[in-house]
Parts: C-alpha cells; structure tokens; sequence
C-alpha cells in the first residue's frame, strides 16, 4: 500500500525516509538535487521500493542535521493576529506601530530574508541570543519547503529567534534582530504528504528552564489570516529561487512581555504530523 505522508531526513549517516513505521536509508543522495524536485512525494515513493529498510531502528539514535542544503530561509510576519498584537504593543515607544496593524489587514504579505544555511541550527543543535539584546524569544513556526518553480512540497519546523527589544526600538532594525549565526533553527525533518497540511494542525511551544517549564502555548493553523500559497506567490514574484528555498509562515504564538530566553534554555516545538524540534540557547 502507497503511504500518503513520509518524512525525509538528513543526517550524518546519510539520508533516511520514515515511511508506514520504518525507516529506509537512501545510498548516494544528492539532497540539494532531490529535495527541489516538484515531484518529490512521487519520487520518494518510488524510491522506498528498494531503499534499504533499517528494522527496528529509530530515527532518534541517528545524528540529525538541519534538512537544508543550499537554499536561502525567508519569512512571512504578522499572519496571526497574535503576533500583530505582540509588535504593536513592544513598538508603542518608537511611535506605536500602527504598520503592523496596517501589514496585517494589507492584501501585501510582510516577507523577510531570514538566514543562509551557515545560521540554521539542527534538530538538537544550539540556537543563539544577540548578546546586544535584552528582549529574546523563540517564534514557533511551520516552515515550508518550496521548489524552484514555487511548489510547496514539504513541511518542517521552524524557529525563527528574534530580538523583541532591537524590533520593538524601531522597524528598521528588523534584519539585526532577525538575522545573526544560530538565529534559526529546522527540523527534525522534512513531511511530505500527497494533499496539504490540514487547517487543525496545531503548533506548540514549550520552554523549559532546569527542570521548570517557563512557558507553554499552543496555536493552531486555522488562526493563520494568510493563506501559504499566496505567501509564495509573493515571495517568489520577479525573485527566482534556484535551489527553492524554506518559507517560515508566522508565528502565533507569543510568551508573555515580561519574558525573555536565558542561556541554557529548552526550547521544544511541536507540530504532530511533524515531529518535535528541540533546541537549547547557546
Ligand atoms: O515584523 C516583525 C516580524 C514578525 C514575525 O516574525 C512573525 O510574525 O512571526
Ligand atoms: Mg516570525
């Protein structure tokens, strides 16, 4: 029987395809090659027919590396009403922000540049906090990964770290508290399903400080206002991707004004169909 979702993973013992409760590794992967194919779910399918079945192994005992190869990772922002309220409220001092209530009800999505993939951190990797900033938190997202022609053919996790303070100081330092080494993270791998992520997937965000959970939230997609299609149709006019690239669609959910990440932090990311990505503040 074809299984209607696989997930694809990178790592340092080469590629692996979780398919119906096994894994399978794949021999001489090119993985910028394979993961821009349009037809990717098909193409997997067919290869799990005679990829090597590893029985009773786990991805987790694999060494797992961000799924990127080449491509570039931008952002959407303000998608969810949550995160329009957040930036209003910690811009309220460089002049109250009414752009970011003007870019959510714009049909003009916000697009950021995000990072190259020398600053995307793995699954299990460190992320990292501006030693400039004083206001740092995770932004749980739902990434996604689109073909050079603008398909979307995967999902995966994504934390797109941000300086609240730097932001909040004034719009125009959006790429300084956005962009810096370890400011993004992805994983653990990459879902590959034959019809799109259903509007009830939930996100989830927990925090854990030693053995105290600092912060836990939850959102789900159906509060996402845009639409991904759209956001890539945006992002990829008169802009051309040729190894594609990943997509962070937004996040929903905010930790409280009065919360900042430290050092040493866990941050735990989950979206079910997904997996959970873990990371720990350098
Ligand atoms: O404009 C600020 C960034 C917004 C963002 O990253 C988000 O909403 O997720
Ligand atoms: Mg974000």
């Amino acid at each position: 029987m074809t299984e209607d979702r696989m997930k694809l993973y990178r790592t340092a013992e080469g590629a692996l395809i979780e398919s119906g409760g096994t894994i399978m590794q794949l021999e001489n992967v090119a993985w910028d090659a394979m993961i821009t194919r349009d037809d990717l779910f098909a193409h997997l399918s067919h290869l799990t027919t005679s990829a090597r079945a590893l029985p009773n192994r786990n991805v987790a005992e694999f060494r797992l590396k961000p799924p990127i190869g080449s491509q570039e990772v931008w952002a959407a922002g303000v998608t969810y009403f949550r995160s329009r309220n957040a930036r209003m409220e910690e811009s309220k001092s460089a002049g109250g922000g009414d752009f970011y209530d003007r870019v959510y009800n714009a049909e003009r999505p916000e697009l950021f540049f995000k990072g190259t993939p020398h600053r995307v951190a793995g699954p299990g990797a460190k992320v990292a906090i501006r030693s400039d900033a004083k206001w740092s938190v995770p932004e749980p997202e739902l990434a996604v990964l689109v073909s050079p022609t603008g398909k979307v053919i995967g999902y995966t996790i994504g934390n797109d770290m941000s300086s609240r303070d730097i932001e909040g100081e004034n719009p125009l330092y959006l790429p300084q508290a956005k962009v810096y080494d370890r400011s993004c993270s992805l994983g653990p791998g990459i879902l590959l399903t034959s019809t799109p992520l259903p509007s009830s997937t939930e996100i989830s965000l927990q925090i854990d400080r030693g053995a105290k959970q600092v912060f836990a939230g939850s959102t789900s997609l159906s509060s996402m206002k845009r639409d991904i299609k759209t956001l890539v149709e945006y992002l990829y006019r008169d802009n051309s991707f040729p190894n594609g690239c990943f997509l962070l669609t937004g996040t929903g959910i905010v930790p409280p004004d009065s919360f900042t990440l430290l050092r040493g932090d866990e941050i735990r990311i989950t979206i079910e169909p997904i997996g959970t990505l873990v990371n720990v503040v350098a």
